[in-house]
């Protein structure tokens, strides 16, 4: 078994889309542990209720960004990580903490990358008039949401759109691409190589595995 240690900070719902597959399709994988910056993030209950520890950290009991990622990489590293899942974690990593996992550890963004890095992006694609918009599954390197991207899913956004519309059917897709993420890092099959992204051997362009 490979032990999987997921970052929340809320709802945790792509946590759960891979709670669920490691039981169906990620056979080599387990959520061992998670971790949460807010004591009060749902993600946690999910995570109890699966069987993983469940943990919060509180920024405020610490002094600095740096002593705070050092204390939860202490801890993360309790649980033997082979993958570190990032899902909807909402704190900037240390350069420590992201060189410590570089390479197994991944995040989801709500946006096209390179289109869009940082907060607020469905407003920003909205307000911009955009005709699509999306999701990335990114390694995790220095460079906020700079990462090498693994692999995107579009979605049309339609005049009527909303904030919260948007959001609905862009979290339906990341539901389906993260566990799939996980799944071929799990199985030995995505690497990342100067701070280049490869699925079978085979470097990925700028935007990931070409998927529909
Ligand atoms: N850390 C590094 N070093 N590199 C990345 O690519 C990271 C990262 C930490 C988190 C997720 C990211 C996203 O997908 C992520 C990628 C939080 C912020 C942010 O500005 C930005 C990007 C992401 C997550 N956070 C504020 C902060 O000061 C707090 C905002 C808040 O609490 O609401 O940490 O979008
Ligand atoms: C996800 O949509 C993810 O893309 C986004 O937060 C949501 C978390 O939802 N991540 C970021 O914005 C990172 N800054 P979830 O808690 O239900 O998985």
């Amino acid at each position: 078994m490979k032990n999987i240690v997921v970052l929340v900070s809320g709802n945790g719902s792509n946590l759960q889309a891979i709670i669920d597959a490691c039981e169906t399709s990620i056979d080599k994988g387990k959520v061992v542990a998670v971790f949460s910056n807010k004591a009060t993030a749902y993600a946690l209950e999910r995570a109890s209720k699966a069987g993983a520890a469940a943990i919060s950290l509180d920024p405020k009991d610490f002094d600095t960004r740096d002593a705070f990622d050092h204390e939860l990489m202490k801890q993360m590293d309790e649980y033997q990580p082979h993958l570190v899942i990032l899902a909807g974690y909402m704190r900037i990593l240390s350069g420590e903490f992201v060189r410590h996992y570089l390479g197994r550890m991944i995040n989801i963004h709500p946006s096209l990358l390179p289109k869009y890095p940082g907060l607020n992006t469905y407003q920003r694609a909205i307000h911009a008039g955009d005709e699509e918009h999306g999701t990335s599954v990114h390694f995790v390197t220095e460079q906020l949401d700079g990462g090498p991207v693994i692999l995107q899913a579009k979605v049309p956004i339609f005049e009527e759109d909303t904030v919260d519309t948007l959001t609905e059917r862009v979290q339906a897709q990341e539901h389906r691409i993260y566990p799939l993420v996980a799944k071929w890092f799990v199985e030995d099959r995505l690497e990342m190589k100067a701070g280049k992204a490869f699925l079978d051997g085979k470097q990925l362009g700028i935007h990931g595995h070409a998927e529909d």
